[in-house]
């Protein structure tokens, strides 16, 4: 069995920089060093403790680490072995497996400065034999990880039940056709609930990757709906009872791995969420490459759940549009991080939700250090969104554009449109009188050009030491 090393308080006290731990030996703490520095282990733009519009760094991005892409993955693809032969992951008894593991995420947590990781409970230890086993393996290492987060100051962001993985939910979880299939569903999503509740989650998740249908030839449709609602109302009863007051969060998906989710979008899970009265419970978690795979842009996807209140959470990633499935790459797109960033404050900020990585190094990126320069890479990019972003709100750059483009709302028969004080009569009769009708330009290169400038050149300022922008 592995033993639980100190390094974690030594790198809290800011002691030891460097050589410390038992993993990275060759990392030492992440830190900010600024767009000049060359060291491809420092930040050059995440700088955590600078202020951007009222509030630092890392309050609004609130990152999060993905356990299963970071410590379980080892590169496996649909033609090839892994190429990732982690340290942490040679003990061949689960409970020492999960130990091992949990430690080489620890030591990654705090050199990296995150403030929180997110996890499937099979990503914290393997399935036993039996779902009782299952349980006794949970609960050890729900209470392991609750140790290591009071010596360190990492928090859960959020947690979830892998429901897809295992050949039992070949026909779906909270929808298959097979009762038994449900009920397991549910143990899971109970003891889900309690390690929630014991480690302080922000946020409970639920992903349906299994949840939809292949064929409607064999598919009960309403059935496996109404199965659906009702296992997602029990949950909300449960933590109820429990008293877990975390945030419910659905994340959609359109495919894959199921040909078609019912969680589609934002726009059909709210759609669903309404429909069966649960929109009070549940936000969204957004995924920037299901938001691809949906056919919408990322920004689509936020905007239409802030619309609805329901912006909850992001899994930060991109795809490849060359290619036509989830390959949740790091966030490197400086460009898409603004569009993201500028919708996510718009909508007021994350409350009980951050920017989690639903991200994996590639194949070939097998080395233990990938797993840093990637992060980095991915908190330098949405640091600059988030830069880039509160400073077009703060210049009304786009604003104002939109506001003057809509401007025949505020005034004569636009003011009476938006504020329903007409009918077709008296709109036709309006017509009438103006028929010869004068368009606007949208201007859009210009926007495209707007939001270039300002990220050109919010990469050249120097940061701000208090609080200003
Ligand atoms: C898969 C999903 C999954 C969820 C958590 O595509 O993104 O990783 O985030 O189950
Ligand atoms: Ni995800
Ligand atoms: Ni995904």
């Amino acid at each position: 069995m592995v033993k639980q090393t100190c390094y974690l308080t030594f790198a809290l006290q800011g002691k030891v920089k460097g050589e410390i731990g038992m993993f990275f030996k060759n990392v030492g703490m992440i830190e900010y060093e600024g767009a000049d520095s060359e060291n491809p282990y420092a930040f050059k733009y995440y700088n955590p403790d600078e202020y951007v519009g009222g509030k630092t760094m890392k309050e609004h991005l609130r990152f999060a680490v993905a356990y299963w892409h970071t410590f379980d993955a080892d590169g496996k693809d649909p033609f090839g072995d892994g190429t990732m032969f982690r340290a942490w992951n040679r003990m061949t008894h689960p409970l020492d497996k999960a130990k091992a593991r949990a430690e080489a995420a620890f030591e990654f947590f705090e050199k990296l400065g995150v403030p929180y990781f997110c996890f499937h409970d099979v990503d914290i230890v393997d399935e036993g034999a039996t779902l009782r086993e299952t349980f006794a393996y949970l609960d050890q290492m729900s209470s392991f990880l609750k140790e290591m987060m009071e010596t360190s100051r990492v928090q859960l962001l959020w947690n979830t039940a892998n429901m897809f993985t295992h050949p039992r939910y070949v026909h779906g979880a909270a929808t298959s056709c097979n009762a038994d299939v449900y009920a397991y569903a549910a143990a899971k999503v109970k003891k889900g609930l309690d390690i929630a509740k014991e480690l302080g989650a922000e946020n409970y998740v639920f992903w349906g990757g299994r949840e939809g249908y292949e064929t409607l030839l064999n598919t009960d449709m309403k059935l496996e709906l109404e199965n659906l609602a009702s296992f997602y109302r029990m949950a909300v009863e449960y933590a109820r009872e429990i008293g877990f007051d975390g945030q419910f969060l659905i994340e959609p998906k359109p495919k894959e791995p199921t040909k078609h989710q019912y969680d589609f979008d934002a726009a059909t899970t709210i759609a669903f969420l309404e429909t069966y009265g649960l929109k009070d419970h549940f936000k969204l978690n957004l995924e920037a490459n299901h938001a691809t795979l949906a056919g919408h842009t990322f920004e689509h996807e936020l905007r239409v759940a802030a619309l609805h209140d329901v912006l909850g959470s992001i899994d930060a990633n991109q795809g490849d549009l060359l290619l036509g499935w989830d390959t949740d790459e790091f966030p490197t797109d400086l460009y898409s991080a603004v569009l993201a960033m500028y919708e996510i404050l718009k909508a007021g900020g994350f409350k009980t939700g951050g920017i989690n990585f639903d991200a994996k190094v590639r194949r070939p990126s097998f080395a233990d250090e990938d797993l840093f320069h990637a992060h980095i890479a991915g908190m330098d990019t949405y640091a600059v969104g988030l830069k880039v972003a509160s400073r077009l709100l703060e210049d009304k750059a786009l604003d104002q554009v939109i506001e003057e483009r809509y401007e025949s709302y505020t005034k004569g028969i636009g003011l009476e449109i938006k504020e329903g004080r007409t009918d077709l009569k008296k709109l036709a009769a309006y017509a009438l009188e103006h028929d010869q009708i004068e368009n606007q330009s949208g201007r859009q290169e210009r926007l495209k050009a707007t939001v270039n400038r300002y990220l050109l050149n919010a990469l050249r300022e120097a940061p701000a030491e208090k609080e200003t922008r």
